[in-house]
């Protein structure tokens, strides 16, 4: 309020106000004044780069005008918000999402090519904004369009990674991994240089009386770093609500510089000190459902989260409303466990700084967060060891400490013979050394928890949370199934499709109500539109074909089914059985005749995905996918009978042309292990078949497309616990069909077996703990159906219009929807 200009002055601002471009000219004329001035360039000095840096920044000022209106009505109206704390939001590129957002982007398009270049080739000068690792740090992304263009006062935090997932290369057929540095030049993120947090690490706690005989506690004497804050603005679609994510960025604190060292003479020590600080947001730790424990990674949670938590609580007191009043005015969802540690940072502020009554301060705090749990996978389940904690966050290890006796008490009051469940649902662990089970935390801190799926849903309440359940009642336990954007995922993905699309059922507005796509079912059977939607699948595949030959040398069919699992690679996830199956498939050609092998249906495996770099397992399935890949593709006897093909660095704008070119893609994991997995959905969406356990959010894509559309195998979720007990007391035997593979892989035909050693001995002496060998057969039978299948064309179209015009329940709309009411009790804000 102090920094605005005085009422009087305010006529003068306003005529001057920033506007908006509107059509062609005033956009062209934004593009070359940026291009002019703020890149210093000009018409005898503009490659594609800077062309592209000239429209990303007239949509950047589009962007921000927005942006600017939006935050003034959301303070103005001074209703409830949500806070969105994700560790990983996936952007991807922006500019195309910016234009098609904003409706602007034909007048675009026309107005870059009267100056010269071509939209396709400026938008693929955009680096991809890759702080994520995979489906987690997706679906934040996608949850952000939504929120904007459902128009919810909401805000994403983050961290500003300088460093993103890493760029992985393939070379003599292994991943290498190359430091993703993608801040050279990005024009979507605002410095807020007057918005800085001091946030404190180690030091110790010093008790206190106060004067009215109350306990006070300070934390002090601790190492302080400044967490500064860079802002991105997140625009709606065909709304000019645009939401803001906010992305902090760590360096050294301006009181800190350590003069004591620099007079000294110890410059360079003084110096080094400064840049530890910068160190907390340096990395995107490079794991997807596996937990590691650093201390580094620790500091980054904390740090991100009392960064965030300080903004969110000074946000709130301007409004000058009562505390009791903050669960009515702010709304926090935790993306997994990582940010944790705000519940007790939330309930550390209400005590220590605002002397609040612990009770009051924890009524507060729990009626705020929710909680989205993503896995059930032991390993990937938070614990931090608590010296770590008590070294590093010691008021913060009491009041963990306080939060559990407190719960243990109201535990043993209402259990009171059960000394098994204070052990079994303790947050710390008895373990040496003792750790803080996060996901416990979370629970007991937040109001509600919810899976990323039904049977996800349904198996944390049977499985790892059992027992909170029996304590807290079935109603804190709840299920928002995931969802995916059609902006991106259909329409700037797959944009012929959305025109054909759009010109049946007359217009764009499936892209803000997906269930509108049951429209398409009355042209299902149409021989014309069949034709044009195949005509249009054929265009995607093509481009997948060129690029291909372009980037790997092998020349594919873009008749022959394209067989895709991109994701990231994880035992779990199998793409090891698919690689069995493939060789499988090799072998089974290579004893045909010539006129058998006429018979059958062309195919191209198409696998992508990065392995975190300590996980030699997952790096293992990658070298033997090349491996093959070199021996099929090079065998005169199967030609154009089975390609496969290992796309390089797979990320979300090679996801953007992958998912519109697949006729069938692989959703394979063992059932009960994949939470939800969202690339199923983009798949489907696209016009694409899927292959597929009974796992997920696959279920819910069965029920909705229908049983006759998808391609289902192998053993149920429920069966999966007696199965490894199988294999663990007895049963040996391996499948006939794997044991041949296995057999072939030791003959040496894929190079040196000992670099494959590992991957037999899991399906053997280490207990095929992800039962390969047990969906082996299944999943050879039923990729026996999808080629017989393929070889009708028209059912074939048929199935795939018929899914694609059942998949409105899939949009992250619809998910957001869900935890809009079910969970924040948040109402939009019509702009
Ligand atoms: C992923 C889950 O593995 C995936 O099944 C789910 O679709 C996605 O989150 C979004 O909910 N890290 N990544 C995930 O879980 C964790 C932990």
């Amino acid at each position: 309020i102090e920094s605005s200009i005085p009422a009087p002055l305010r006529d003068t601002w306003k005529k001057f106000a920033a506007t908006e471009f509107k059509e062609k000219e005033a956009f062209q004329k934004e593009v070359v004044k940026h291009i002019e001035t703020t890149l210093a360039r000009s018409l005898y000095n503009c490659d594609e780069l800077a062309a592209y840096s000239g429209v990303a920044l007239a949509f950047r000022d589009r962007l921000i005008i927005d942006w600017n209106k939006t935050q003034q009505a959301h303070t103005l109206l001074d209703q409830k918000r949500v806070y969105y704390l994700s560790l990983e939001f996936l952007m991807g590129r922006t500019l195309d999402n910016a234009m098609l957002n904003q409706q602007m982007k034909d007048t675009a398009v026309d107005g870059i090519s009267e100056l010269g270049f071509r939209m396709e080739d400026l938008i693929d000068q955009e680096h991809d904004a890759a702080l994520g690792n995979g489906g987690l740090g997706r679906l934040a992304a996608c949850f952000l369009d939504s929120l904007a263009s459902l128009n919810f006062p909401a805000w994403g935090y983050g961290l500003r990674y300088r460093y993103g997932i890493f760029k992985q290369e393939i070379i003599d057929g292994y991943q290498v991994e190359v430091p993703d540095y993608w801040l050279d030049f990005n024009p979507w993120e605002f410095p807020r240089h007057d918005i800085t947090v001091d946030i404190m690490f180690y030091g110790h706690v010093r008790k206190y009386t106060e004067e009215d005989g109350r306990t006070s506690h300070v934390w002090e004497g601790g190492e302080v770093v400044q967490a500064l804050a860079y802002d991105v603005p997140i625009p709606g679609y065909g709304t000019p609500t645009t939401n803001n994510l906010r992305l902090w960025s760590s360096k050294p604190s301006t009181g800190e510089f350590d003069f004591q060292k620099f007079n000294s003479g110890d410059y360079e020590s003084s110096v080094r000190d400064q840049q530890r600080a910068e160190t907390i947001s340096a990395v995107l730790y490079p794991n997807d459902n596996i937990d590691v424990g650093k201390e580094l990674r620790l500091k980054q949670q904390y740090f991100w989260v009392a960064a965030s938590l300080y903004d969110i609580v000074r946000r709130f007191k301007k409004s000058g409303r009562a505390w009791s009043d903050f669960p009515e005015q702010v709304a926090i969802q935790l993306n997994d466990t990582h940010p944790t540690l705000a519940i007790v940072e939330l309930q550390r502020i209400l005590i220590d700084k605002e002397q609040l009554d612990w009770d009051d301060a924890w009524n507060i705090v729990t009626q705020t967060f929710g909680y989205t749990n993503h896995t059930v996978l032991p390993e990937a389940l938070e614990k931090w060891s608590v010296p770590l904690v008590q070294n590093l966050l010691p008021r913060h290890l009491q009041i963990i400490y306080e939060i559990n006796l407190y719960f243990l008490q109201t535990v043993e009051r209402r259990f009171p013979k059960d000394r098994d469940l204070l052990r079994r649902v303790s947050i710390i662990e008895e373990s040496n050394p003792q750790v803080i089970r996060m996901a416990y935390l979370a629970i007991i801190g937040s109001k509600k928890v919810n899976g990323v799926a039904e049977l996800h849903s349904d198996l944390i309440k049977s499985t790892i949370f059992k027992d909170f359940v029996t304590i807290f009642g079935p109603d804190k336990f709840t299920n928002v199934t995931n969802g995916v954007t059609p902006r991106r995922w259909l329409h700037q993905a797959n944009p012929k499709l959305s025109a054909l699309i759009a010109e049946k059922l007359g217009g764009y507005q499936f892209l803000k109500d997906l269930t509108l796509l049951n429209g398409l079912e009355k042209w299902a059977d149409d021989k014309d539109f069949q034709r044009e939607w195949m005509d249009i699948k054929y265009s995607n595949k093509q481009r997948l074909a060129k690029y291909i030959k372009e980037t790997t040398g092998i020349a594919v069919n873009p008749h022959a089914l394209f067989d895709i699992q991109v994701k990231r690679i994880h035992e779990y996830k199998r793409q090891q059985m698919n690689i069995f199956g493939v060789i499988s498939r090799y072998l089974a050609l290579k004893k045909m005749t010539k006129a058998e092998r006429a018979k059958q249906v062309q195919r191209v495996s198409i696998f992508g995905g990065k392995a975190a770099p300590g996980y030699w397992m997952a790096k293992t399935i990658i070298r033997l996918i090349t491996a093959v890949s070199e021996v099929v593709n090079n065998d005169i006897d199967v030609g154009d009978l089975l390609k496969v093909v290992f796309i390089e660095d797979y990320n979300v704008s090679k996801a953007e042309f992958l998912c519109p070119a697949s006729d069938l893609s692989e959703h394979i994991s063992t059932a009960g292990t994949e939470a939800s997995g969202t690339s199923n959905m983009k798949f489907v969406l696209n016009g694409g078949l899927i292959i597929g356990t009974c796992d997920g959010a696959n279920i819910e894509i069965t029920r909705e497309i229908g049983e006759d559309r998808i391609f289902l195998f192998g053993h149920l979720a429920e069966d999966v616990e007696d199965l490894r007990h199988a294999h663990r007391y007895g049963k040996t035997e391996m499948d006939p069909a794997l044991r041949e593979v296995c057999d072939e892989i030791q003959k040496g035909t894929f190079g040196d077996p000992g670099i494959f050693g590992g991957l037999i001995h899991a399906l053997t002496d280490g207990g095929d703990y992800y039962l390969v060998s047990d969906d082996f057969a299944s999943y050879l039978a039923t990729h026996k159906l999808v080629d017989e299948a393929f070889k009708d064309p028209q059912s074939w179209a048929n199935k795939c219009i018929m899914s694609v015009s059942a998949m409105g329940f899939f949009t992250s709309d619809r998910a957001i929807q869900e935890y809009a009411e079910n969970i924040w009790n948040l109402e939009p804000v019509p702009m």
